[in-house]
């Protein structure tokens, strides 16, 4: 029986059934994955998929990927109300054809959408996949379930998997340019710096391992950080999968946090 956590899958859907298969994934494990699912890799609807019917024992938090898709998809349908346009959400085309017209009204208005469909997701599954709106309205409901944290005592220690970083109470870190669901979903070395839990563990995601300059780069390995005031441990576990290609460095991380044994692909 363990507790593994593995982040920002971001479409590399073989790469995350090669590790299931690793670690032995079984009914009496628990899996928590800590967001980012989609976008850049090429197997996003196959893990949006695998998602729609994950067992009981897996928990899915919420990403700034997954996030972006589902303001998208409110994005579409507040179009279809406002224009009337009453598509059909089963029929392909009718997807296609909403997508396309809000791609012309951004561009006609210069709306400062830029964030809209930014990393072609969206256009691809409905342009290559055949998606309809009802399966895009299924992952945004599936979406606005996830919570921005979960927590589990293990090891004597509460931990805490959040995409970004987590942090008890904001005031105390004199942000004033966010807020909580901001600093979940976005933190990056303010998460490590100004974030954490008394006594606890962090497992975050979020900023690849294989960026140089960044707080939590680690040559593609996990970076661990221990803050001895708070006594908290900290994970970066987001080790730049989907990003391979480009950089070797980069793998599929996975801890299990009974005994923070990392696995890799
Ligand atoms: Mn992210």
């Amino acid at each position: 029986m363990g507790t593994y956590v593995m982040s920002d899958i971001h479409g590399c859907y073989d790469e995350f059934l090669a590790m299931l298969e690793k670690i032995g994934f079984s009914q009496s494990d628990q899996l928590i994955l800590a967001g980012d699912y989609i976008d850049r890799g090429t197997k996003s609807l196959e893990m949006l998929r695998w998602m729609e019917t994950c067992p009981s024992n897996v928990q899915l938090v919420r990403g700034n990927h997954d996030e972006e898709f589902a303001a998208n998809i409110d994005l579409m349908m507040n179009v279809d109300k406002e224009y009337g346009l009453e598509s059909n959400l089963d029929a392909n085309e009718d997807g296609v054809a909403l997508y396309q017209t809000l791609q012309y009204l951004l561009k006609a208005k210069k709306l400062p959408v830029w964030f809209f469909d930014y990393y072609g997701t969206m256009k691809s599954l409905l342009e290559d996949f055949n998606i309809t709106l009802k399966d895009l309205l299924k992952w945004r409901d599936l979406i606005r379930k996830m919570p921005y944290y979960y927590e589990k005592e293990t090891g004597g220690r509460t931990c805490v998997v959040v995409h970004g970083g987590y942090v008890e109470n904001l005031e105390e870190t004199g942000l004033t340019d966010t807020n909580l669901e901001e600093f979940y979903l976005n933190a990056r070395s303010e998460g490590y710096l100004l974030g954490g839990k008394r006594h606890g563990m962090v497992i975050a995601g979020h900023t690849p391992t294989i960026v140089e300059g960044e707080f939590t780069y680690n040559k593609g390995k996990v970076f661990r950080y221990y803050d001895e005031k708070k006594d908290c441990i900290f994970y970066d576990i987001d080790c730049g999968c989907v990003s391979r290609q480009l950089n070797p460095d980069g793998r599929l991380a996975c801890i299990r946090l009974e005994d923070e044994k990392i696995f890799y692909i």
